[in-house]
């Protein structure tokens, strides 16, 4: 097999995981093992996996509370988001965080937040961290296009530029912030114009396909690591199930979602590798491999321990 098969059969596999860990995390929500809010990336798992496969170790990665396809992509594990998700101590946040608040220093993932717009400067505050220490790292800031009309959004945008941070922004277009449109939200369509107010580089694509996710995503973290320049880049995607949850949904009709759904980026990662040769027995491998991870991973979050008053106490009160 060629580089450019098991590259994009790496790129497939972490898609299949993200999908089948929120499957089975919809599942134990809906068993009543979880509690508060769990929002689903089902259908979006382009951008973060293209995106993520961009980067050093050392990068920089800030999300919102739609943040599971982030923290796998970036290679912790399975176990330890369940287990984050079911609000027990084995958890990445030691069950204090929840769906919404996945952190993993090591990996600089650093978060996981629940305001919308808020973390857009935090992950300024890590760019210029890097660039004042000369480090070489970039920062990749994830939000929806609901966030771009919040002012923190604004002011982490107009510092990035004026200070040439490497901060690359990902505006995840999902259509939807909660369920309301885009359209009622924004006087202008394309979330990346924002950068012209701001003379910053900008781009904007569909995420249907990975490996164009992965293409546009590293010319735009080349320039922050070469050039130490900020990017505002527009990632058009879908997400198939509600904005949380709770969401009954009724903002879109079940027409639309299916018609989305024939352009679902695994889906086509599984075609593109079937034209590079992979035959049936290489998706059945994965299929296995990921349904045993996933359900290790359920049997040890249903197993983990709840975290102790000590440890709430130690991080909850002053
Ligand atoms: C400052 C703030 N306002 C409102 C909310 C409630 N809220 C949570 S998610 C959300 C929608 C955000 O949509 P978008 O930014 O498009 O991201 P998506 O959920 O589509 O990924 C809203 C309004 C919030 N968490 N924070």
């Amino acid at each position: 097999m060629t580089n450019q098969h098991d590259a994009l059969l790496d790129l497939y596999r972490q898609m299949v995981l993200i999908r089948r860990f929120e499957e089975a995390a919809a599942k134990a929500y809906s068993q009543g093992k979880i509690g508060g809010f769990l929002h689903l990336y089902i259908g979006q798992e382009a951008s973060a996996v293209g995106a993520l496969s961009t980067l050093t170790r050392d990068d920089y990665v800030v999300g919102t509370y739609r943040d599971h396809g982030l923290a796998l992509a970036r290679g912790m594990s399975a176990r330890s988001c369940m287990a984050e998700i079911y609000g027990k101590v084995t958890g990445c946040s030691q069950g204090l965080g929840g769906s919404m608040h996945f952190f993993d220093a090591e990996r600089r993932m650093m978060g996981g937040y629940g305001i919308v717009g808020g973390h857009v400067p935090l992950a300024a505050g890590c760019a210029f961290a890097a660039k004042y220490r000369g480090s070489g790292e970039v920062a990749l800031c994830f939000l929806g296009e609901g966030a771009v009309s919040i002012g923190d959004f604004h002011e982490a945008m107009s510092l990035a530029a004026l200070w040439k941070l490497p901060l690359v922004t990902i505006v995840e277009n999902n259509e939807y912030s909660m369920g309301t449109p885009l359209s009622r939200t924004m006087s202008v369509a394309d979330s990346s114009t924002k950068a012209l107010a701001y003379n910053m580089a900008r781009d904007r694509f569909e995420a249907k396909d990975v490996l164009v996710v992965r293409e546009r995503i590293g010319a735009a973290v080349e320039r922050a690591r070469r050039e130490s320049l900020p990017t505002l880049i527009e990632v058009q995607t879908y997400r198939y199930r509600g904005h949380s949850m709770s969401d009954p949904g009724k903002y879109r009709t079940a027409d639309e979602v299916e018609a989305r759904k024939k352009d679902d980026c695994i889906a086509n990662a599984e075609r593109s590798l079937r034209a590079l040769g992979a035959g049936d027995d290489v998706f059945a491998r994965v299929d296995q491999e990921i349904e045993a991870a996933v359900d290790d991973a359920v049997r040890f979050a249903d197993e983990s321990a709840e975290p102790g008053e000590e440890l709430i106490e130690a991080y909850t009160y002053a």
